[in-house]
């Protein structure tokens, strides 16, 4: 990793002391909310601290999570005419990157059509950025990698310094986490970074039978189950609380209403815990569940608006041929 290039955006040096007790703020915070609420939930993104985005990784792996493999093979045979759609001379940036295991796939392309190229992944968690800047520095010697850790769903104000043309990935159905209102303001929040010709290129999960569907939220091996459960485990570990693990069911469900997977964790039995840190005690009676997360899975018609209502216009669109995952491209 380039010394220095992950403090430039302003991250004050801090020791990992300091690091770990605002994060177990910041879920403190989180945690607050959702719990004193009736029903109880929490937020879809305390899934993500180390342990949680390892099981997520085994879950893009699993043959019933249908999401990531079908977008790869999106890339796989369209990413050609992706970038050409795009535009030329571009520089990636990509929000959520994480290990950014499929942008490799349009990196490829794009050093076959500019000689060197620029991506700036964009993550929360150094660790996997780390990962992406080694893999990547690795693969493809002609790419200049700067890592900006930062919560893109604020917008990120350093996309505002690029010069030259954009395209800003935003794949695998990561927006189908917000609720509708949500995922507007958050796109909003993008192209506010964005200039005239930069462009988006948005994965989105489509919506379809739940005979597909239930699986690839509540597989036979339990990998999504302690995904879920990880979100106790973690205030466990924080927060020093003493949920009972065992005592909670993951629970998926399609809610054809609202054209989303819910997942919840649900009390077998009644039963109590305790969160020091909040001081707080939750009560719950058999069967009470935990909302932790909502996964929308769209129609064109739902693209097009979240799209349109963000300020973005819809140019062109690429699918399986089962149509249970799609790509789109929007531009500012
Ligand atoms: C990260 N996100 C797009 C995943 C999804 O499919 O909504 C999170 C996930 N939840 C359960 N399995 C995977």
């Amino acid at each position: 990793m380039r010394a220095g290039s992950l403090w430039e955006y302003g991250w004050p040096m801090a020791t990992s002391k300091q690091m770990q007790f605002l994060a177990n703020e910041a879920t403190a915070l989180a945690a607050r909310e959702g719990l004193s609420a009736i029903p109880r939930w929490l937020p879809a993104k305390l899934f993500y601290d180390e342990v949680g985005s390892a099981l997520f990784e085994q879950i893009t792996e699993l043959p019933e999570y249908y999401l990531t493999r079908t977008e790869r093979a999106i890339f796989e045979s369209y990413a050609g005419e992706i970038l050409q759609a795009a535009g030329p001379s571009l520089t990636l940036v990509e929000l959520g990157a994480g290990t950014a295991s499929k942008t490799c796939i349009l990196i490829e392309e794009l050093l076959q059509r500019q000689s060197r190229g620029l991506f700036y992944p964009i993550d929360v968690s150094p660790s996997a950025l780390q990962a992406a800047v080694m893999q990547l520095g690795r693969q493809f010697p002609q790419l200049r990698v700067n890592p900006i850790i930062a919560d893109y769903t604020g917008g990120v104000e350093a996309l505002n310094r690029i010069s030259g043309r954009k395209l800003v990935l935003y794949i695998g159905s990561s927006i189908g986490n917000f609720e509708p209102d949500e995922s507007v303001r958050v796109l909003r929040r993008i192209r506010r970074t964005l200039r005239m010709g930069d462009a988006l290129l948005l994965g989105a999960d489509f919506a379809k039978s739940p005979k597909i569907l239930l699986p690839a939220y509540d597989d036979p091996r339990g990998v999504t189950a302690a995904f879920n459960k990880n979100i106790l485990a973690r205030l466990n570990r924080e927060l020093d609380a003493d949920f009972d693990l065992d005592a909670f069911r993951h629970v998926a469900l399609w809610n054809k209403r609202c054209s989303r997977m819910e997942m919840y964790l649900e009390s077998e039995c009644p039963q109590q815990a305790f969160v020091p840190a909040l001081d707080m005690d939750v009560e719950f009676g058999a069967g009470e569940r935990i909302h932790t997360e909502n996964s929308y899975k769209y129609t064109m018609g739902m693209i097009e608006t979240i799209l349109r209502e963000s300020g973005f216009k819809l140019e062109q669109s690429w699918r399986d041929r089962q149509k249970w995952f799609g790509v789109h491209l929007a531009r500012v």
